[in-house]
């Protein structure tokens, strides 16, 4: 056996078999003669191979494999990376080193101090200290990924992979790592208590809650509660259905905001976030006299550097299903009305209003739908519009770094073919991950991307009002067409005209990619 064989092993007992990149020469030797059952998805732009590996891992919540040329491709991929680690992606990300003799007087493309490279961001980096030790630290970056739930990166000489593998180097196949906790029995008892004493609960739901798959596991305890819930702020995956009576809507994202709307509450579980992601600075007490912030993650750093409350690092799933056991006997879960969304505004001057086009979006597609949405100065539209009932109805990027959106949608695509699945993106957002479209044609994937075309970095314009910086240059892109850039792409592409028009092309199903643009007005996000 050589060390590639053993590599592809171990990937193979991992579920790895989707390999997410961007070769260049120093990864070749891995990539030839890939074993039969895994499948390579190119993607044009290491940006992109990282957002389609994040949306991908994000449906399956496993570590998914990412192949990177050199630190010039790792670089590209650095702004994506920032948002797999807020989404929790466990990525393993690999980076084809030059051979071992001429990394130090830095041949071309040698990776120089290559595991300092993507270091602030993921959780676990290095570089095998001999070709032996390259099956197991695949493995340790795997698993590091896996527990911390955190993407890592391994550098790996080209010269390593077809080294012969002697037995040690074969031991990590084969090997599993569980990590396993019940949260402590004293605990939930007093949680029980806490919980059955407070006057007025509440929850804050993050991220963690849909990726983990407690969707309805949420919902059956706020109903048995009857509390009051909220989406965490800075928003990446939904975790409550949006029209359900006890949604609050996503927390405002500054800390005196937070305060006001929690100032009524007692006792606020916050489950599966952090405490709390702020954006706006808006300065002021993190919380009004009486309430009590007690979080429950299985993030421990998040946990950590949390400023106020207390936190309990345990697995929000069992907390959860203790939750509804203790309390399931106290109350009956009531038929729950869900509320209804207003009429969509009207645009003008021959321009769409998003709220038409995200109405046009509920009314004409199937209930399970995946939205991947990175159209920024429209959230308030969006959730004043949708009805989203189901876990995995969506995905924002998790830093706020833009690219995601078009790549994302493949990756979700790929992880779950029986879902449709919609891509909202902006006109400024469009640029940054372009080429994920050419990843979409491809493998023809039936992913509607609907681009709002309003000529403007728009939620820019609205935060340099709040700034006090309306001149600043930059924020106006004119003359783009994406239906030309799509076409060249591969994808089919629309304008709609009017919303009769939209609805009217979004109403048939796709059988490959397309892109429908719509002209639409310039909104603000709230
Ligand atoms: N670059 C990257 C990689 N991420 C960013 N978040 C930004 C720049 C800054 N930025 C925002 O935070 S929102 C935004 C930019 C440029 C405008 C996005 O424009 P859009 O959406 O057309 O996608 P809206 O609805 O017009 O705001
Ligand atoms: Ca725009």
């Amino acid at each position: 056996m050589q060390i590639r064989d053993v590599a592809y092993e171990i990937l193979r007992e991992n579920g790895m078999t989707t390999v997410f990149g961007n070769p260049g020469s120093n990864e070749l030797p891995f990539l030839a003669g890939m074993p039969e059952g895994f499948r390579y998805v190119l993607g044009l732009h290491e940006g992109a191979v990282v957002g389609m590996a994040d949306g991908y891992s994000q449906v399956t919540g496993r570590p998914v494999l990412v192949n990177l040329h050199a630190a010039s491709g790792s670089g590209n991929a650095m702004g994506a990376l920032t948002n797999a680690v807020y989404a929790r992606s466990p990525l393993v990300l690999t980076a084809g080193q030059q051979v071992r003799p001429a990394i130090g007087m830095e041949a071309m493309l040698s990776n120089v101090e290559a595991s300092a490279l993507t270091k602030p961001l993921v959780g676990w980096a290095g570089e095998p200290s001999c070709a032996g030790d390259v099956p197991r630290s695949l493995s340790q970056a795997i698993h590091e990924a896996d527990l911390r739930r955190r993407p890592t990166y391994l550098s790996i000489p080209y010269d390593d992979w077809t080294e012969e593998a002697g037995v040690n180097a074969q031991a990590s196949i084969g090997r599993r790592v569980i990590r396993s906790a019940l949260p402590d029995p004293a605990r939930i008892a007093e949680l029980v208590e806490d919980v059955r004493a407070a006057r007025n609960p509440a929850l804050v739901l993050g991220g963690d809650v849909d990726t983990q798959g407690l969707f309805d596991d949420v919902v059956r305890l706020a109903e048995i509660l009857d509390a009051p819930t909220w989406a965490a702020p800075s928003l990446h995956r939904l975790p409550f259905p949006n029209r359900h009576p006890l949604f609050r809507g996503v927390l405002p994202a500054g800390i005196t905001p937070i305060a006001d709307a929690l100032a009524d509450h007692d006792l606020v579980l916050v489950l599966g976030a952090p405490v709390f992601r702020y954006h706006e600075y808006l300065p002021g007490p993190y919380l009004h006299e009486g309430t009590r912030v007690l979080q429950i993650t299985d993030d421990g750093e998040a946990a950590a550097r949390a400023p106020f409350g207390e936190s309990l690092v345990v697995d929000p799933g069992a907390v959860v299903r203790e939750l509804v056991k203790a309390f399931a006997d106290d109350a009956d879960r009531l038929p729950q009305a869900f509320t209804l969304p207003g009429d969509p505004q009207q645009g003008s001057a021959g321009r769409v209003h998003p709220e038409q086009v995200f109405a046009a979006l509920r009314d004409t597609q199937p209930t399970d739908t995946a939205y991947v949405v990175e159209s920024t100065s429209t959230n308030g539209s969006w959730w004043r519009q949708m009805d989203l009932r189901r876990g995995g109805s969506y995905f924002f990027p998790a830093s706020g770094g833009l690219g995601f959106g078009i790549p994302a949608a493949v990756g979700v695509a790929l992880a779950s073919p029986d879902r449709p699945v919609v891509g909202v993106i902006g006109d400024g957002s469009a640029n940054y991950g372009i080429t994920g479209l050419w990843t979409a044609a491809e493998h023809r994937l039936p992913v509607t991307y609907v681009l709002l075309r309003n000529g403007t970095y728009g939620a820019l314009q609205w935060f340099a009002g709040l700034l006090g910086a309306s001149d600043a240059p930059g924020t106006t892109i004119p003359g783009l067409d994406f239906t030309k850039i799509a076409e060249g792409y591969g994808v089919e592409s629309f304008q709609a005209g009017s919303p009769e028009h939209l609805r009217a092309l979004l109403a048939e199903v796709p059988d490959g990619p397309r892109l429908i643009q719509v002209d639409t007005v310039t909104t603000t996000p709230a």
